[in-house]
């Protein structure tokens, strides 16, 4: 460190001026003037009730605008206990910023109805909440930089939030105190600013008092216990309240909560520092408040506070400071509004960077650090909604930026509890996206990582490396792991693309075409002209038996249930008639089945199904075989020849057909095969015992060396199955969409005699015609692909957006499915795709672009030729 940078950290005493911007959180830091305001608030403690629908544990500024949002809308005997006071642990000294922006697609709904709903919030309680809206702008200074917000761009073109790619002078007259040196390009928001944490909190505990909740502190939640009929016991040292639904949210005291269940949330409590520093005269100076800086370069925000300035870096993981020993011994019961001693050293370099960005801070004094614990996720998004295996639990924890998303969570959370299924798609924070694979180890080395990567670039088809793998890997990881790029998928690796010689390995990221761009291809091809083999093992596997299985999973899925020996592609709807899920659904012996769902969605799927039986009362056993039980898939052309060495069953297309299952031993070995394959080829999937994936794997790979048997990865299996028009779960249906408009009608049976989820509505929405379609479309690209979540563009309009993308090897040209308005959907319309900045030609064709093997041969067989 410089010795004028020592001169700049010496304490000064605290400048204060009324009506300039600045949040107290920082000054109440110092001096604890909160606790005092608290104070007052505080009344002595008491439970009120012993009975009550929900119960919110945790009184920061998530738990608060829960209680608030539940309250407004009307339920009654809503309850928040928290042990100390609100805003205890880290809403209080929350650096309060808020923003427009976010990469992901629905929280950006979040942040702008958090917004929305700060900006009444006086109005509403009469507790003003020290709102500022400068604006923000974040900031490129280098090409990819410039690239990765084009991408931004379009992702956010087709919301209604003000978002603009702004011009190295429009962000020097935003912003004049700016070294313009290395700046390329910002990203400006207008609406974004920063609140006062504190003000906002006690605001929505007001507005929740006023709609009859009631929040009361300090009561400290002692035990939990569940109940036979799915109600909670909550001990506190005052009594107990018994409780339809608990609601944890506890921010770092999370795990704790958690623990007295029996679960074990990935949260983990990290240092995060920010700095004030005294007046700078140039920013007394200024006319106007300064916008919110995010340099993202150099890793810290940069905001005004009164007549200086306010800062905090994000470090690097090797720098970053994890509360060890809270994770080893769990966070003190007494620690409530209190701060860590501040490591100034330890952001020295984000403090030059913004001294070289900012030069009038080279002036300043630093007057206050803020050292607070806040609480991590893995992949710090946060955990919302209710929990796999435990009933009637919910939680809304994991908050790295709990200010922007108490508001929009608080409602979210709410209108879920209340209507029984999430108001839209906000799966990245579905809580069930984690298991007993995530353990404290690997959520210490995410949340490390997360940190450092707070400003990093993120590319589509992001992977990141730390805590890999897990302990819950495939039985061919060993054997697969040298020879290709692994992806992440919900604690697996698997199989991304495999390596030949000359190809340049690992993953390297961009944002136009990629170095596994031809590998791709040539796996693609080996699948569509040979075979190929793939890693399917992380697949989520449920087996569904019971004298009820039938009648369940009539009543769950949209199609009918499968004969025996047959599989069906089958859809879980909520009950307002979106997607909640796809499986193939296999009725592999008389009332037993087997459920076969992605890897992401395993718990997801199974707390859904779980709660449907526990409702309805249905006399079922359900298995959760994932860990166990391996896949393998084999698909192409030359598949049955292969596996029909290894076999004496006859795997002819008259004997075993498309959509049959059948228990059968490959070399030896016994595995439950189904013929489907999402390449949309010839192909098998084959279950067995993990133990056997490698004897299993090598035996196929022996038997087909004449055919030339390979590998292929997820990679080549997306392009492949967006060439055959198969939708994917996550991406063309989610919450938010319906199976109508996605163009699944074959798989919903309306006319089935059972009441299946969401049939009613479902028939609602048919008769009133849909507002828009799924298409399918080619681009004439250069030397980039859609990837989903884009712009589409018509007559200078954004009407729509795609929702995957790929480069088709067959076509020679790009590829997407997207929504677009009903009059604009037919097939020959002429439309644009926004990519990297620029609008490229497309064109809704025909689906799909390759048939499929079933039906090619089906034609064939009629003496047609098909187009491939
Ligand atoms: N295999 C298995 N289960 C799965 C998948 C899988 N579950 C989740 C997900 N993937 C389900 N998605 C699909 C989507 C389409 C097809 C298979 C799985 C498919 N469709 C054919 C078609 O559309 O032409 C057949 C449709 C039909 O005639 O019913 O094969 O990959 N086990």
């Amino acid at each position: 460190m410089s010795a004028m940078l020592r001169a700049a950290l010496r304490r000064l005493p605290l400048p204060c001026r009324g009506g300039r911007p600045g949040p107290s959180a920082a000054l109440r830091a110092l001096g604890g003037a909160a606790s005092a305001r608290a104070g007052k608030e505080n009344r002595s403690p008491s439970l009120g009730k012993d009975k009550a629908d929900t119960v919110i544990i945790g009184g920061g500024c998530v738990g608060v605008s829960l209680a608030y949002h539940l309250a407004k809308a009307g339920l009654q005997d809503v309850v928040l206990l928290e042990k100390s006071e609100l805003t205890a642990g880290s809403t209080w000294h929350a650096a309060g910023l808020t923003t427009y922006f976010h990469p992901g697609i629905n929280l950006k709904k979040i942040h702008a109805y958090s917004i929305k709903l700060y900006e009444k919030l006086e109005e509403e309680t009469g507790q003003a909440v020290g709102f500022h809206q400068p604006g923000s702008i974040r900031i490129a200074s280098t090409p990819t930089r410039v690239d990765e917000f084009k991408y931004q761009m379009t992702r956010a073109g087709w919301h209604p939030t003000e978002q603009y790619l702004i011009t190295p002078e429009k962000v020097q007259e935003l912003f004049p105190l700016l070294n313009m040196d290395k700046v390329l390009a910002g990203l400006y928001n207008p609406g974004d600013g920063h609140i006062d944490p504190y003000s906002l909190t006690m605001a929505l505990a007001a507005g929740a008092r006023k709609y009859g909740a009631q929040l009361n502190y300090p009561v400290q939640v002692t035990n939990l216990n569940s109940r036979s009929d799915g109600t909670w016991e909550v001990e506190t040292p005052l009594g107990v309240i018994q409780a339809k639904r608990i609601v944890n949210t506890a921010g770092f005291w999370a795990h704790e909560i958690g623990k007295m269940i029996g679960l074990q949330h990935p949260v983990i409590p990290v240092h995060h520092q920010y700095v004030v520093t005294s007046t700078v005269p140039e920013v007394k100076a200024l006319k106007t408040e300064l916008p919110v800086i995010r340099d993202l370069e150099g890793s810290y925000y940069l905001r005004q506070e009164r007549d200086g300035l306010l800062f905090g870096p994000y470090e690097s993981q090797e720098k970053m400071k994890l509360q060890d020993s809270w994770v080893t011994n769990g966070v003190p019961p007494g620690f409530g509004k209190e701060l860590f001693e501040s490591d100034l050293d330890r952001i020295m370099e984000y403090v030059e960077a913004a001294m070289e960005m900012v030069p009038v801070l080279k002036k300043a004094n630093i007057i206050n650090t803020v050292s607070g614990p806040i609480t991590y996720s893995p992949d710090i998004l946060p955990m919302v909604g209710p929990h796999q295996g435990v009933r009637n639990y919910w939680v809304a924890i994991g908050f790295g930026y709990g200010i922007i998303h108490a508001g929009g969570i608080g409602k979210y959370l709410s209108d879920w509890i209340l209507e029984g299924e999430p108001p839209f798609d906000l799966i990245e924070l579905d809580p069930n996206r984690y298991g007993k694979w995530t353990t404290t180890e690997y959520t210490a080395a995410k949340a490390r990582e997360s940190y450092g990567f707070n400003n990093i670039i993120i590319y589509p088809k992001e992977e990141r490396f730390a805590g890999r793998p897990t302990e819950r890997t495939s039985g061919l990881y060993d054997l697969l792991k040298t020879k290709c790029s692994m992806g992440f998928h919900a604690g697996w690796e698997q199989p991304h693309w495999f390596y030949k010689p000359g190809d340049e390995t690992g993953y390297k990221p961009s944002f136009r075409r990629t170095n596994w761009f031809d590998p791709v291809g040539r796996e693609y091809k080996q699948v569509m002209e040979r075979v190929g083999v793939i890693d399917l093992s992380p697949f989520g596997k449920f087996k569904v038996k019971g004298t009820d299985s039938v009648k369940l999973l009539d009543h769950l899925f949209a199609n009918v249930v499968p004969k025996v020996g047959s599989t069906n592609i089958s859809h879980m709807l909520t009950p307002k008639g979106k997607v909640y899920a796809e499986l193939t659904v296999s009725q592999l012996y008389p009332g037993e089945f087997m459920l076969v769902t992605g890897s992401g969605s395993e718990l997801h799927d199974l707390r859904w199904i779980e709660e449907e039986v526990v409702r309805g009362g249905y006399k079922v056993e359900i298995e959760n075989m994932t860990d166990e039980m391996g896949v393998l898939g084999v698909a192409g052309p030359y598949a049955r020849q292969v596996l029909q060495r290894l076999t004496a069953e006859d795997l002819s297309d008259g004997s075993f057909k498309f959509l049959q299952s059948r228990h059968l031993k490959l070399s030896d070995i016994a595995v439950t095969a189904i013929r489907i394959s999402y390449t949309g080829e010839l192909g098998w999937e084959l279950y067995h015992r993990k133990e056997d994936s490698v004897a299993l794997y090598n035996a196929i790979m022996d038997a087909g060396q004449k055919e030339g048997i390979d590998n292929f990865g997820t990679y080549a299996l997306n392009a492949l199955r967006l060439e055959k028009g198969f939708r994917a779960w996550g991406a063309e249906m989610n919450c938010d969409t319906n199976p109508l408009e996605a163009g699944l009608e074959y798989f919903v049976k309306l006319n089935k005699p059972a009441d299946f989820i969401g049939k009613k509505m479902l028939k609602q929405i048919k008769e009133k015609g849909l507002k828009r379609r799924l298409v399918y479309l080619t681009l004439e690209t250069d030397d980039v692909d859609p990837e989903g979540n884009e712009s589409v563009w018509h007559n200078g309009k954004v009407i729509g957006n795609t929702t995957s993308g790929s480069f088709s090897y067959s076509a020679k040209q790009s590829l997407a499915f997207a929504y677009v308005p009903t009059e604009l959907s037919k097939v020959g319309q002429k439309l644009e795709v926004e990519l990297l900045g620029k609008n490229y030609s497309a064109t809704i064709i025909q689906e799909p672009l390759v048939l499929t093997e079933p039906t090619r041969t089906r034609l064939q067989r009629k003496g047609q030729s098909p187009k491939i």
